[in-house]
């Protein structure tokens, strides 16, 4: 059985695990335990040779990166994330918000004093512009269903606005509609306890 490494705060590692729980197949699940070092242990390392979360050990030996992940649970079916004939603008909107809102956010959360911590609202901002664009008469970016390129960005402005950037009225409802999903609900709250004790006054903005 596939077994994920991954911790619940960690939005990388909440875009696998959402995708896991969608799939309604039993998957083993090692909680990573944050602060102990167990990312750099070798034999972690040995599985995720770069020493990040999330991991996907399989049959066919270990997948490293989130959407790597995703990917190969979508090829093995059933199709949960990736819908037919909008598959590239899922996957386009999965990238853009890897990059512009993930790795932005995860700047602001941990290194707050950094040059892509201080940039982070800018580039928030502007990738939620993208979003609202896409976003225009539809409920989610590829049309009517939640997809792998709602996934991470919405974990990601989730995370913004409990920090205190203040995300577009439209950006907000679509974020809502997101975690609405009963997956992304469930993984959300098993995440809370964890942003309550790192970043109280974050929860305290949700
Ligand atoms: N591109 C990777 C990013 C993974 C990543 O950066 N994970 C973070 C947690 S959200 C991590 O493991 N950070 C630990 C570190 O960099 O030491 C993916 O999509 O899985």
């Amino acid at each position: 059985m596939d077994r994920l490494h991954y911790h619940p705060l960690s939005p990388y590692s909440r875009k696998a695990y959402v995708a896991g729980l969608m799939r309604g197949e039993p998957f083993e699940r090692a909680v990573i335990e944050l602060g102990s070092g167990a990312l750099q242990r070798p034999e972690f390392l040995a599985i995720s040779p770069f020493g990040k979360m999330p991991v996907l050990e399989t049959a066919e030996g270990p997948i490293i990166e989130s959407t790597s992940i995703i990917e190969h649970w979508e090829d093995r079916g059933p199709r949960k994330l990736l819908p037919a004939g909008r598959e590239l603008t899922a996957r386009h909107f999965d990238r853009v918000g890897d990059l512009y809102l993930v790795d932005p956010v995860a700047a602001l959360w941990w290194e707050a004093e950094g040059e892509t911590a201080k940039n982070a609202p800018q580039t928030a901002r502007r990738a939620w512009r993208l979003f609202e664009k896409q976003l225009s008469g539809r409920p989610f970016v590829a049309g009517d269903a939640f997809s792998l390129g709602d996934l991470g960005a919405s974990i990601a402005t989730d995370y913004f606005v409990r920090l205190g950037v203040e995300a577009p009225a439209a950006i907000r409802g679509w974020c809502e509609r997101c975690f609405a999903v009963p997956e992304m609900k469930r993984a959300l709250e098993e995440a809370l306890p964890f942003v309550e004790r790192l970043h109280p006054s974050a929860r305290a903005r949700a």
